[in-house]
């Protein structure tokens, strides 16, 4: 890493909240939900709070089922943890964190705010990037800056100054308000604490009944990540039913006990009971990063992190794997918007138009969907079209390897498979199936560069992977390859798991060590633990193991470089494999070694350009 970006990461660690993405409507719930264990309170106090809120947790925990992964939590994950969640749109992923983006690289769309330090920017996204390098210049308000008054969030009542009644000033308003109880939840109370400069959030909320004298109040909705409650969006409150929203903000001396609470990343410390809610408690979002089942209110992403459920069918992408905006009614989201005076800018909104502008790269999609014939070692034999990244790699007159297409003018193989003395040898050959009989279609192309991974290990295996650079033709800018279609280069170790079915295909050899000559596929398994397989041999980084239980279908000699790809819940396929080695072949006892290409992700980019293979947030 450079030394630019651990500066950049340490300043947006610094902050803690360059992100958001948490919206609050799920967490209001839930938080009345653990609140209903409370008595109601009339006055704040610190002591009975933190006894009333901790101890029921940690006795009632302990007996119950694990929902978090341990060996996930030594990763420590936060919010700017791309393997997990989606960057911010005024952020890029960085070898697996979000950094600042330049103002300049924000879509061009949006409106105008205002900035703390009195300048205004063009669009929302410019003002979060710039705010992301100089954390002291933050979101004012909607619209040019005025002159205008300034924002501001105070405490009052309480015992000391961490904790209170809050209060808010807006900008465009006169007057402080007190903030209504029934709107108020963990999320907007850590952005409240973080306002009055308490970098972990809050603690706990607390509501006051009503003052009779001050009857009015402002409703205000937060996602979780904003940097100031200026950011969140406040409305006219008609019914305080719940009372005042009070809070008591985070601090060493009020924090839980070490024992059964759960160390979030930044090190603040929150009941057990809270990891794997859905609720962004940390305030880094650590404690929703490592979960192998969410409680209540939380819904699980195939990657392991619980977001509010709330989130699922809200028309935003929210698990990296997608599952969270699928199977959804196409008309209209279950957002009932409410009919409430608003007083302040929906950023949320805007945060959401700003990521409709961001590019969208177009692999693993196939355009012409053939129905795949019912019917590699016991593997089926492949249609025109069905495998538009598939290439071959061939030398003189064989199929030498396997490749596949990811775009531009570049091709993905194995480092076994290339030598860069053979160069001028290699042909790429694309668009066909059996190469008896190539095709009209088929294209073929001479080898204009190669780069062999500098860690490759020819004893080992291990970084088994090359890129073949494609000749363009004379006269021609790009290189021209019709009928192919990239698959997309999965960015994130965490996109498919162990059991996930995937599909290996190539012009290798079949069982007995038959001669192949069209191409073939086959279905096979993720599988974990393969070092039992292959003690002292795996890697499990950089290597993935892929089998069936009786070992039917493999890759075998001549797949090599070849793919192994998965399908998202999108049907948009990932490279996921390179075949690059294993003891024989269809044997059960050794399923196929491929080499892992989500963790050569910022390998591949940096040859081929981030714009190519980015598919989130470049
Ligand atoms: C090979 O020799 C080879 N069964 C490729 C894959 C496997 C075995 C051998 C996996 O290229």
């Amino acid at each position: 890493m450079k030394l630019g970006h651990v500066i950049l990461l340490l300043l947006c660690f610094y902050l803690s909240f360059c992100e958001d993405n948490f919206r609050k409507r799920g967490k209001s719930k839930a938080v009345k939900k653990s609140e209903a264990h409370h008595a109601p309170e009339a006055s704040l106090s610190k002591e009975t709070e933190a006894s009333s809120e901790v101890k029921p947790t940690s006795t009632q925990d302990t007996s119950q089922k694990d929902f978090v992964d341990k060996k996930c939590l030594t990763e420590k994950h936060t919010h700017l943890s791309c393997n997990k969640v989606f960057c911010q749109p005024w952020q890029k992923c960085i070898d697996g964190t979000c950094l600042c983006k330049l103002p300049y690289q924000c879509p061009k769309n949006g409106t105008r705010v205002c900035s703390t330090n009195g300048k205004s920017y063009s669009t929302y996204c410019q003002q979060k990037s710039f705010e992301c390098y100089r954390p002291e210049a933050k979101f004012l308000k909607s619209g040019a800056c005025t002159g205008g008054g300034q924002f501001s969030v105070s405490l009052s009542n309480g015992k000391q100054d961490s904790e209170g009644i809050v209060a808010v000033k807006l900008a465009d308003l006169d007057t402080k308000m007190f903030v209504c109880g029934d709107s108020w939840s963990i999320t907007e109370a850590n952005v409240a604490c973080i306002d009055r400069g308490f970098q972990l959030g809050a603690l706990d909320t607390h509501r006051r009944d009503p003052d009779p004298n001050s009857a009015e109040c402002l409703h205000v909705r937060c996602r979780g990540l904003e940097t100031s409650l200026a950011e969140c969006t406040f409305t006219k409150g008609v019914h305080n039913s719940e009372g005042l929203a009070g809070v008591v903000c985070y601090t060493e001396s009020a924090a839980p006990p070490k024992k059964d609470s759960f160390q979030c990343v930044n090190g603040k410390r929150i009941p057990q009971k809270k990891a794997c809610d859905g609720v962004n408690d940390c305030v880094d979002k650590s404690d929703e990063l490592c979960c192998k089942d969410c409680r209540g209110e939380g819904f699980l992403c195939k990657s392991g992190v619980c977001i509010p459920k709330q989130y699922k069918c809200n028309g935003e992408l929210d698990c990296i794997t997608g599952e969270d905006e699928v199977g959804c009614e196409e008309t209209g989201h279950p957002e009932i918007k409410e009919a409430a005076e608003m007083l302040t800018a929906d950023m949320d909104a805007e945060r959401k138009f700003t990521k409709s502008f961001l590019p969208k790269l177009s692999c693993g999609v196939k355009n012409n969907m053939h129905i795949r014939r019912k019917r590699v070692v016991g593997g089926k034999p492949a249609k025109m079209g069905e495998f538009p990244w598939q290439m071959a790699i061939k030398e003189g007159d064989k199929i030498h390897c396997g490749g596949i297409y990811i775009g531009g003018c570049w091709i993905l193989t194995a480092a076994h498979c290339v030598r860069i003395s053979r160069m001028h040898r290699y042909q790429i050959w694309t668009s066909f199936t059996d190469w008896l009989r190539p095709g009209f279609q088929t294209v073929v192309h001479s080898v204009n560069r190669i780069i062999i991974h500098e860690n490759y290990n020819g004893t080992t295996y291990q970084n088994d992977i090359a890129l073949i650079e494609m000749k363009k033709r004379p006269n021609e800018k790009e290189c021209v390859l019709s009928k192919s279609i990239p698959a997309c280069v999965p960015w994130s170790p965490y996109l498919f798991q162990p059991n996930d079915k995937c599909i290996v295909s190539g012009w290798g050899r079949e069982k007995d060590n038959q001669k192949v000559y069209s191409l073939r596929w086959g279905e096979v398994h993720l599988i974990n633990n393969c070092s039992e397989f292959y003690p002292g041999r795996y890697f499990e980084k950089e290597m993935q193991c892929a089998g069936t239980d009786d070992g039917s279908i493999d890759a075998c000699k001549g797949d090599s470089g070849g793919p192994l790809v998965c399908q998202d819940v999108n049907n948009v396929t990932y490279v996921w494999g390179v075949v690059s080695w294993g003891e024989n072949c269809g044997k059960s006892e050794f399923p196929g070694v491929y080499t892992k290409v989500a963790n050569y992700f910022d390998w591949i980019s940096q040859h081929v350009g981030r714009s190519l293979i980015s598919q989130h947030n470049i």
